[in-house]
């Protein structure tokens, strides 16, 4: 198995401290950091998500490779903003997994690159209830609030979100993003914009703060 084969392969058996030594390994021989996202932790995540759906893992094993996974994320965080430098401050965005809803690693992905890209991410965790969201974005900070779910039970609360902040009129634009969600699903409840990944995200956010 080559490198990148081995790395997917720790993340689905959820082997945390072979893939942290595995990664660091890879990062220190120059490997590119955001690789590592999109070719071993994004289909590794997918592999697990079908072995539970099929049966074949239970919620321990979902919960082993989510660890795992998320070991690599911070790492490759760190190594990211370091390679990178001094931070710019291109615009500012309050990020968060919304309400009942505890799935936190690609809404870390995304704040993560926002980051790298320059902008300030306020991350209000995961399971957000919408009156924190509402309470940072009245303190007229940021520019964007960004919403993640990916539970079919979950996404009506983006819906919620969308509507209470045209409502009460906060100048703030409303993107989402998540497995769960969709480009007609925004249009639908009136968000602003929708990503389908990270990178998609910050082309999002650069389109909507111009
Ligand atoms: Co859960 N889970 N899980 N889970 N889990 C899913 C989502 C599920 C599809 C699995 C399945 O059944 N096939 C299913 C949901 C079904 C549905 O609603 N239709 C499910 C379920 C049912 C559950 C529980 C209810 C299980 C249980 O308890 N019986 C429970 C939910 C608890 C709760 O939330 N209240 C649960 C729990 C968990 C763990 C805690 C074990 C763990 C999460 C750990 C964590 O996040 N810290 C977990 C995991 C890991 C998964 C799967 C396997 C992987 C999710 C993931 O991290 N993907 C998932 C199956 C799957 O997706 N194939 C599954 C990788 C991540 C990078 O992708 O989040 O989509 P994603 O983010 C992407 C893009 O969507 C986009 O950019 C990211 C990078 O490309 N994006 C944005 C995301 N947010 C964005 C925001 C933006 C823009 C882009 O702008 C603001």
């Amino acid at each position: 198995l080559g490198p990148i084969e081995q790395m997917r392969r720790c993340i689905v058996q959820g082997d945390k401290s072979g893939i942290l030594e595995k990664a660091s390994r890879f990062l220190a021989e120059g490997g590119d950091p955001l690789g590592l996202i999109n070719d071993v932790v994004l289909p590794a995540l997918e592999e697990v998500g079908r072995l539970y759906e099929c049966g074949e893992y239970f919620l321990p094993q979902l919960i082993s490779s989510a660890e795992a996974a998320q070991g690599v994320c911070d790492l490759v965080e760190k190594t990211v903003l370091s390679r990178g430098g001094k931070l710019k401050d291109r615009g500012c965005i309050i990020m968060a997994t919304v309400a009942g809803d505890i799935h936190d690693i690609g809404k870390n992905i995304v704040s993560m690159v926002l980051k790298s890209h320059g902008f300030r991410v306020i991350d209000l965790g995961k399971d957000v209830p919408l009156e924190r969201i509402l309470q940072e974005a009245k303190k007229g900070e940021a520019q964007i609030v960004g919403l993640s779910a990916l539970m079919t039970t979950t996404m009506r609360e983006m819906e919620r979100a969308a509507k209470t902040i045209k409502e009460e009129n906060l100048p703030v634009k409303v993107i989402i993003g998540g497995a769960a969600v969709s480009q007609g699903y925004a249009d639908a409840i009136g968000a602003d914009g929708y990503a389908p990944d990270a990178l998609s995200a910050v082309r999002l956010v650069e389109k909507l703060l111009t």
